[in-house]
């Protein structure tokens, strides 16, 4: 509630002026409520990238706040570390389980079809998440923010950030992650299209930090012995801490940037080691998740393009189409994270 408030407040996006037609402007919602604490619905099981990762139980959070609103079971599923394979145990698990629903931040686009066939064949609906599976492996997905304007954003701030001169590179989390792959790609064609304007800000290396600290840490130090990288780009919460911490420490010139959660990032913004940075709510994103569920649960919508559905506090939110030929609901725009507003940032999430 309180980031809708600030966002009441006018703080500033990124990238168009749009930032409020995503984020909390709608109508109340009308969806029943369980007195009881019953689950008329089912249950609605969430599989995390990996547990250990701070932003996917944010994003659980809101998940677990639309399935209470709702009146359905919700469940937090997730392995250790960021593979497919556990994933798909898991995904097996909750299909003899015989949950309602499974939404699914994924580690890889293909690896989980099998599974998830399974899981849709049984009469399971499948959304992904943050990082989506292939269209066949799915109803719908909800995408965070438009993937172009992530990737452009982010080497336009990386140049900035060493005024267009100075190698970049980029910091990512595992090597089949979708959302970042995808970002990835548009980051370079940003490059590719403006070759003038790139010119000295050559993008150097992507590393995989795998989202996983301790290597995040390694990378970057790895990163830093090449001395023509002066920017790193981190889209990935756990990459942008670790490349913060290993930079602060350093006491290096080096810049960053990325996606990075405000509570986490904020010294770094504070001692400009990261000018700012971009990130959607991530827990608008599990309530999002919560309510298309609900909605393809109930047979609301199919998961096809056209159909809309009430989101609870998000208000009406339309099915939409994916870039890779599957369907999507979209958040909406990004937001800028920097000195001006991470003090009030830093406390919503
Ligand atoms: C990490 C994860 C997640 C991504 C965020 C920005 O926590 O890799 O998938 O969306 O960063």
């Amino acid at each position: 509630m309180k980031a809708r408030k600030l966002l009441a407040l006018g703080l500033t996006a990124i990238i168009g002026a749009t930032m409020m037609a995503g984020c909390g402007g709608g109508g109340g919602s009308t969806t029943s409520q369980s007195s009881d604490g019953s689950s008329a619905s089912g249950t609605y099981a969430f599989v995390a990238k990996d547990v250990q990762n701070p932003y996917m139980q944010k994003v659980y959070d809101g998940f677990e706040k639309a399935c209470k609103e709702i009146g359905a079971e919700p469940l937090y599923k997730g392995p250790e570390a960021a593979t497919p394979e556990k994933q798909i145990e898991i995904i097996n698990q909750l299909v003899a389980q015989n949950v309602a629903g499974i939404a699914i931040a994924a580690n890889d686009a293909d690896a989980l079809q099998p599974a998830l066939t399974e899981a849709m064949d049984a009469g399971i609906k499948v959304i992904s998440l943050d990082s989506a599976v292939n269209k066949d492996s799915r109803q719908t997905h909800i995408q965070q923010a438009d993937p172009e304007k992530i990737g452009r954003g982010l080497i336009q701030a990386a140049y900035e950030m060493v005024d267009g001169n100075g190698g970049i590179a980029v910091l990512s989390a595992t090597a089949q992650a979708t959302n970042q792959n995808l970002w990835i790609e548009w980051m370079k064609k940003e490059l590719e299209e403006n070759p003038e304007k790139y010119a000295n800000t050559p993008l150097i290396k992507v590393a995989y930090g795998d989202d996983d600290p301790t290597k995040s840490t390694s990378e970057t130090q790895a990163l830093l012995t090449d001395s023509s990288i002066k920017v790193i780009i981190a889209p990935t919460t756990v990459g942008m801490l670790a490349a913060g911490k290993v930079l602060q420490d350093k006491q290096s010139d080096v810049k960053l940037t990325g996606l990075g959660l405000p509570s986490e990032m904020a010294p770094f913004i504070e001692d400009g080691t990261c000018p700012w940075m971009y990130l959607w709510n991530p827990v608008d994103i599990g309530y999002l998740s919560g309510y298309t569920m609900d909605a393809l649960v109930k047979g609301t919508i199919t998961g096809d393009v056209g159909g809309s559905f009430n989101a609870g506090d998000l208000g009406e939110k339309k099915i939409t189409e994916a870039a890779d030929g599957g369907t999507e609901v979209m958040l909406g725009d990004p937001f800028k994270f920097d000195t001006e507003n991470i003090a009030e940032w830093k406390e919503v999430y």
